[in-house]
């Protein structure tokens, strides 16, 4: 085992360095008095669960990055984006949408992360990034966390926020693409049984191909157990079908002040066949122009049910937001992250409401055996 992904090392947390989600979350252990204070027994410890690992043998999924594709691109784009920190992070333009995804990321973790006390919850974050939800599964109580993404700089900030924050659950952290490789190559079987697998702004650019798409929800479907969950938050293919449909003939592209969408090759709007669809997003702060694929949604629920996994829940970013803005749990959760709009009140402003309605979020269950 490369001690690298090993960590346990505590020591380095201060006060100063808690974001807003980390400070104002309610945590479930706090919620829940028999899951409440400090780590579980040690059979629920990492060392535990994920032991006896061959890294020379399962280090061949591990991706040497030789050949330079579009996956490159996005690579080097997420690889060359500095991390910049909680308190310059304050000042990004774009800092409500950021607050407002953040926010309907933790609704839906909260939502679907199974409310059991009496076993450890395992989780698998595909495009984990920069370990931008270790606070969100920390405060949904889990004890075990594997983060893959493929820009390795992002994995190395991943380790270090969860050095920072020291959640209370064991981690482990690897750069690689788990789109085109087998999960099987990649992780030892004891480090394949999960309850959640997360797809977090990600999943977009699985449907480059239907091999990619495929061999992405195989290996989710090989690493949930039956009852577990796959969530996710993706583009909304409605919604980019309707903007197709009121471009005028000769545009290519639509957006605001601080995001925009704009395909090479306009497609029909009815995006078939539903893979390869390439358009480059940008969202300023965040994305630089990186190309991704439509995810035809119907598509992705038709494969997802070839692997068992069941389509649970589906909803657009702005519905959330709609239903959920004046919820007891939901709602102050959204003061407590200062999701507030240029008045105050609950919500962003329109620039913003406009470059959030451009996602929705799912949730799948793993059926069979
Ligand atoms: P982002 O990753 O800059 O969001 P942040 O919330 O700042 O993340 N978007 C993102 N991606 C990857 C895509 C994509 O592939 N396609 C499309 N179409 N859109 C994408 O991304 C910003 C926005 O870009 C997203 O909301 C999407 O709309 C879009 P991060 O810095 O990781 O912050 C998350 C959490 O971590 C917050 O709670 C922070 O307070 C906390 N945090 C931030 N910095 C630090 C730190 O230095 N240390 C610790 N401990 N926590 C930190």
């Amino acid at each position: 085992m490369n001690e690298d992904n090993m960590l346990t090392d505590h020591n380095i947390h201060t006060e100063k360095n808690k974001s807003n989600e980390e400070q104002e979350m309610p945590n479930r252990r706090h919620i829940q008095p028999n899951i409440r204070g400090e780590r579980k027994p040690t059979q629920y410890r990492r060392r535990d669960y994920y032991s006896n690992n061959d890294e020379e043998t399962y280090s061949k999924g591990r991706d040497d990055f030789s050949n330079r594709d579009v996956r490159d691109v996005v690579r080097t784009h997420y690889n060359a984006r500095p991390d910049m920190g909680t308190k310059k992070r304050q000042f990004s333009p774009i800092i409500q949408l950021k607050r407002f995804n953040n926010w309907i990321k933790s609704v839906l973790i909260q939502k679907f992360t199974p409310k059991v006390d009496d076993k450890p919850l395992l989780v698998l974050d595909l495009g984990c990034g920069k370990g931008g939800d270790l606070i969100k599964w920390d405060k949904a109580g889990i004890e075990g966390y594997i983060g893959i993404d493929i820009a390795e700089n992002s994995v190395d900030q991943a380790k270090r926020r969860y050095r920072e924050l020291q959640p209370c659950f064991d981690a482990l952290f690897y750069a690689g693409d788990c789109f085109s490789r087998s999960i099987g190559e990649f992780l030892p079987p004891d480090q394949r049984h999960f309850d959640i697998v997360s797809l977090q702004f990600c999943l977009h650019y699985a449907f480059e191909s239907e091999q990619k798409a495929r061999r992405l929800l195989e290996n989710v479907s090989k690493c949930l157990s039956r009852g577990g969950i796959m969530l996710g938050t993706i583009p909304n293919s409605d919604i980019i079908s309707q903007r197709l449909k009121e471009l005028p003939p000769s545009a290519d592209s639509w957006g605001n002040s601080i995001y925009k969408v704009r395909f090479t090759q306009r497609p029909s709007h009815t995006f078939r066949p539903p893979f390869g669809i390439q358009y480059y997003f940008y969202l300023e702060d965040a994305v630089t122009d990186v190309p991704e694929y439509v995810v035809p949604f119907e598509a992705f629920r038709a494969i997802a049910e070839t692997y068992d996994l069941e389509l649970l829940w589906q909803k657009p970013f702005v519905d959330i937001f709609n239903e959920e803005k004046n919820s007891e749990t939901f709602g102050s959760l959204m003061d407590r992250m200062k999701v507030i709009d240029s008045n105050g009140k609950r919500g962003i402003d329109p620039q913003e409401l406009e470059a959030a309605s451009f996602y929705l979020a799912f949730a799948f269950e793993k059926r069979g055996i």
